[in-house]
C-alpha cells in the first residue's frame, strides 16, 4: 500500500506576510519576521505555512496582483531572505505552500506591458481582450471590463482593474504557468495553495467564469507539467466547491489537487441571493447541516480542508462566537467543533489566541480594495454611510489584516514604526506574550488539538456520524477500528440541554468541566469538549 500522503495529518498556518511581524520599522511586515517567529510556530507545533504572495507587487490587493513571479517585493526582504527562510523552516520541519495568483497579474507584469504597447505581440493574447463588454462583474464591483484606449478593446478583469485576467486557453501562457512554478518547486518548496483556480478554465463570452469547460484539463495538465510526482501539498481556493465537484479536483485517481477550500459555511449568515455586505443572524441548524454534509464526502476518492478563518474573512470569534464576555470559551468551542472534523485543518494568524475583528468608525481608517470599492458603489446608489460602516465591521477584510499581537504594548511588539494598518486596541489583554503564560489559554488550546491530530489516527481517518441534539448543541461521533470518540459543543451563549446515551472514558479536551451523566446534562454557554469512549 502507497504511503499517506503528508498533509493528510498535518495543520497548516497561514501567515499574512504584511500583518505578521516587521522587523525594520517601516510598519510592514516582512520576512526576516517571519523567520523570527519560527520558533513560536513550532512551538505551536504546526507542519506548514501558507505564505500569502511576497512576490513583486505594486501592492493594489495586497500582493494578490503580482509584477514579477520570480522576485521577492522589496517591502518584504529579499530573494536570499526568501530561500533562508524556506531553509530555516525546513530545519524546525515545517514546509513552505506558496500562494500561487495565476488567475491574474498586475497590470504593471511586463507581459500585460507589452500585450498593451503591442497588440501582435505573443503576450497580448496571454490576457482576454474583447470588443464589446457584456454583463460581467468585477468582484470588486463595478464592469470587469476595462476599455484600453489605445487599443481599443476592453480586456477582463474580475477583480480590480489592475488584476487583468490571463487567458488560460493560450498553451505559451500555460507553459510560462509552469516554468514559474517549477522555478519555485526547485527552491523546495512544499505545496501551493491556488488562489481563484477554479476561474481559470472561464468563457467570458458566454459570461461563464467559475468551473469552464477546460478547468480540470488545464489541472491536469498542471499536475503532469509541475509537481505531479512530489509529495506536495496543493490546496485550491474554490468559491463554488460542491460536494459534486469537490473530488474532481482532489482524487488522486484524477492526478489534480490534494483538496480545495470550500466556503459553504461563509454563506450563512448572508442574505440569500445578496453579497456578503448584506448580513443576517446565523442558523445554527444550517450551520451543523454545512459542516455535517462536507464529512460525507468520500475520502477514498476525495479530501476535505478546514478552516474558519483567513484573510479576506472576518475572524470567526467575532462572527461565530462571542468577542466579548465569552471569548475564550467561545474560540475554544470553535476550535473543537472544527478540528474534531475530517480533513486538513488551517489556522489563520492570531486565530491561536483568539485575535477579535477591529471596528473602524469611517472609511478612512480601511485600507482594504474590496471595501473601498463596495463604500463608493453603494453610497452612490443612496446607502447610508452608518450602514455601510456596520457592513464592513461585520464583513471586512480588513478586519483578519490588523497586526499579530504578539505582546500589550502599544504596538503589539509587531513594530517599532508606525504599522500600516492600526493595531487592535484590544492587544493590551489579547496577545502571545499573555498567552503563553497562561496554561489555561486558547494558544495551549490549539496546541492539544494539533498534538491530538498528530498522534490519534481517528481524526484523520475516522468516520462521522452527527448525533440528534437541540439545534444550538453540534455533537458527533468519529471511530475507527481501534477507537471511538465524543465531541459535544454548545454552539450557543445559553445553556443547552443534552442527552446522550454515551459513557465517556476519557475526557481529551473541555473548555468547561463536562457532565458525568450525558444522559441528562446541561451544557453551559459556548461549552465543548472531545472524549473518548468507550468502545
Ligand atoms: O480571493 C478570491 C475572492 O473571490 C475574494 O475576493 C472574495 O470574493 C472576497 O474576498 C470575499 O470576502 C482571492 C484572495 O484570497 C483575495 O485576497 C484576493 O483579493 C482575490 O483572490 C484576488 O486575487
Ligand atoms: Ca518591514
Amino acid at each position: 500500500q502507497a504511503k499517506e500522503p503528508w498533509w493528510k495529518q498535518a495543520v497548516i498556518y497561514q501567515i499574512y506576510p504584511k500583518s505578521f511581524q516587521d522587523t525594520n520599522g517601516d510598519g510592514i511586515g516582512d520576512l526576516q519576521g517571519i523567520i523570527k517567529r519560527l520558533d513560536y510556530l513550532q512551538g505551536l507545533g504546526i507542519d506548514a505555512i501558507w505564505l500569502c504572495p511576497v512576490y513583486k507587487s505594486p501592492g493594489v490587493d495586497n500582493g494578490y496582483d503580482i509584477a514579477d513571479y520570480e522576485a521577492i517585493d522589496p517591502q518584504y526582504g529579499s530573494m536570499a531572505d526568501m530561500d533562508e527562510l524556506i531553509r530555516e523552516a525546513k530545519k524546525r520541519g515545517i514546509r513552505i505552500v506558496m500562494d500561487l495568483v495565476v488567475n491574474h497579474t498586475s497590470d504593471q507584469h511586463p507581459w500585460f506591458i507589452e500585450a498593451r504597447e503591442h497588440p501582435d505581440s505573443p503576450e497580448h493574447d496571454y490576457y482576454v481582450w474583447a470588443d464589446k463588454a457584456n454583463g460581467l462583474r468585477s468582484m470588486f464591483s463595478g464592469s470587469a471590463w476595462e476599455y484600453d484606449e489605445q487599443l481599443g478593446q476592453y480586456y477582463l478583469h474580475l477583480f480590480a482593474k489592475q488584476q487583468p485576467d490571463l487567458n488560460w486557453k493560450n498553451p505559451a501562457l500555460r507553459r510560462k504557468v509552469y516554468d514559474l512554478m517549477n522555478f519555485w518547486i526547485d527552491k523546495g518548496i512544499g505545496g501551493f495553495r491556488m488562489d481563484v483556480i477554479e476561474l481559470i478554465g472561464k468563457q467570458p463570452e458566454k459570461e461563464i467564469t467559475a468551473n469552464g469547460p477546460k478547468l480540470h484539463e488545464y489541472l491536469q495538465e498542471m499536475h503532469r507539467e509541475t509537481f505531479g510526482d512530489l509529495d506536495f501539498l496543493t490546496v485550491g481556493e474554490t468559491w463554488g466547491a460542491t460536494l459534486d465537484n469537490a473530488p474532481l479536483y482532489s482524487d488522486p485517481d484524477r492526478k489534480e489537487l490534494s483538496m480545495v477550500f470550500q466556503f459553504e459555511f461563509t454563506e450563512l449568515d448572508t442574505q440569500k441571493g445578496k453579497e456578503k455586505w448584506d448580513t443576517r443572524q446565523l442558523d445554527y441548524g444550517e450551520l451543523k447541516a454545512v459542516l455535517a454534509k462536507w464529512q460525507r464526502l468520500d475520502f477514498k476518492h476525495s479530501w476535505n480542508s478546514l478552516f474558519w478563518n483567513n484573510h479576506d474573512l472576518p475572524r470567526i470569534v467575532s462572527r461565530f462566537g462571542d468577542d466579548g464576555q465569552y471569548r475564550e470559551r467561545s474560540a475554544k468551542m470553535l476550535a473543537i467543533l472544527l478540528h474534531g472534523l475530517r480533513g486538513t485543518p488551517y489556522i489563520y494568524q492570531g486565530e491561536e489566541i483568539g485575535m477579535t475583528n477591529c471596528p473602524v468608525s469611517s472609511i478612512d481608517e480601511v485600507e482594504d480594495i474590496e471595501a473601498r470599492r463596495m463604500y463608493q458603489e453603494r453610497l452612490a446608489q443612496g446607502s447610508r454611510k452608518e450602514d455601510l460602516i456596520k457592513a464592513i465591521n461585520a464583513r471586512g477584510r480588513d478586519n483578519a489584516r490588523t497586526p499579530m499581537q504578539w505582546d500589550g504594548s502599544a504596538s503589539a511588539g509587531f513594530t517599532t514604526g508606525q504599522p500600516w494598518l492600526a493595531v487592535n486596541p484590544n492587544c493590551r489583554e489579547i496577545n502571545v506574550a499573555q498567552a503563553l503564560e497562561d496554561p489555561d489559554s486558547i494558544y495551549y488550546f490549539y496546541k492539544k488539538l494539533i498534538a491530538l491530530r498528530h498522534q490519534e489516527r481517528i481524526l484523520t481517518d475516522g468516520s462521522f456520524e452527527l448525533l440528534e441534539t437541540a439545534d444550538g448543541v453540534m455533537a458527533y461521533r468519529r471511530e475507527n477500528a481501534a477507537d471511538k470518540w465524543l465531541i459535544v459543543c454548545n454552539l450557543t451563549g445559553k445553556e443547552q440541554q443534552v442527552s446522550l446515551p454515551d459513557k465517556v472514558k476519557e475526557v481529551l479536551l473541555a473548555n468547561v468541566p463536562v457532565p458525568e451523566d450525558l444522559g441528562r446534562a446541561v451544557l453551559p454557554a459556548y461549552g465543548a469538549f472531545i472524549a473518548r469512549l468507550e468502545k
